[in-house]
């Protein structure tokens, strides 16, 4: 018995992993339910989890790493606020034999050795689609607004080029004024204000093109604070669908928001424990779709997810 006990807990420990997650901010609803989704997997799956939320600083995630490294954690998600920079302590991971699984945004690094794959949704796509919408709505006719998210982070990049490269084909729809709002409400409503008095007032706008909803819900109190309806004078166009987007398409304020799951971390989680089974190798990319919602089809969605 001594002998059968021993053995039992000792696989029984070796099942239990501790995962270190480090995590962009808390910047949006987005994230919120990103982040969510992942204490909940790991809670289902009694996974030990490492939460270090980064506030937006690249330079936090490159400490939360090297303390997970310490640590020696089982394993490492990271959610890159920017591109950049990932190289040195993802060498130092792979040294340390802690293997990284990216999610969300993406990293840019010459070794793609250094993770195991990237678990995230395509934003150029994202970006075509918001701008085909508007297209065929206003057609081919309007003058835009566009509200950035972090500069250098792969959402903003993605979406912007996607966007752009449907312009390109229909050159009457014109970014006329661009600024970043880094991805929150706050700055959605700020950075709006200042366009809209830079553009006079707003008369000649005819939308907004935002790189996530938590800025466009902050610029549609700008629009009204103008003396301008959000969603009928300027149209609003955004990505993420979250709930609070869809309320707001249900009522008119937003027109379209493409959706991006946050239930990355259930992937992410899959991914390292087929690793620890032995797979060694994995699409670089695995790739996350989502639905476009519009006054069609934002009340039924809201209330499917209600009643999950
Ligand atoms: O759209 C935004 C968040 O990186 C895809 O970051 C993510 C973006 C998301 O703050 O709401």
């Amino acid at each position: 018995t001594l002998v059968a006990t021993t053995l039992l807990a000792g696989s029984l420990s070796a099942q239990a992993i501790t995962v270190g997650f480090s995590q962009v901010g808390s910047e949006s609803g987005w994230r919120t339910s990103f982040s969510e989704s992942v204490k909940a997997e790991a809670e289902k799956r009694g996974i030990t989890l490492k939460f270090s939320d980064a506030q937006q600083k690249q330079e936090n995630q490159i400490k939360a790493v090297r303390s997970f490294i310490a640590q020696r954690v089982d394993a490492i998600v990271i959610a890159p606020v920017v591109e950049t920079g990932w190289q040195p302590v993802l060498m130092e991971a792979k040294r340390a034999r802690i293997p990284v699984v990216i999610v969300d945004r993406n990293v840019s690094v010459s070794d793609q050795s250094l993770y195991l794959t990237r678990i995230a949704p395509d934003f150029e796509l994202e970006g075509q689609k918001a701008a085909n919408w508007l297209v065929e709505k206003t057609e081919g006719q309007c003058n835009v607004l566009e509200l950035q998210g972090t500069v250098g982070s792969s959402a903003a990049i993605g979406r912007m080029k996607g966007f752009n490269d449907v312009l390109k084909q229909n050159p009457g729809v014109k970014i006329v004024r661009s600024q970043t709002a880094e991805f929150t409400r706050a700055k959605g409503k700020e950075v709006m204000e200042s366009l809209l008095k830079a553009e006079g007032g707003g008369k000649n706008v005819c939308a907004l093109w935002s790189h996530n909803d938590e800025m466009a819900l902050g610029a549609i109190q700008a629009i009204r604070e103008a003396g301008l309806k959000p969603g009928e004078d300027i149209l609003v166009v955004s990505v993420d669908a979250v709930d609070d987007a869809l309320k707001a398409i249900a009522d008119g304020s937003i027109n379209v928001s493409v959706e991006l799951s946050p239930h990355l971390g259930g992937p992410a989680f899959d991914v390292i424990e087929e690793h620890r089974k032995g797979k060694k190798e994995f699409d670089k990319w695995i790739r996350m779709g989502g639905a476009v919602y519009t006054s069609e089809n934002a009340a039924q969605e809201l209330a499917a997810r209600q009643a999950k």
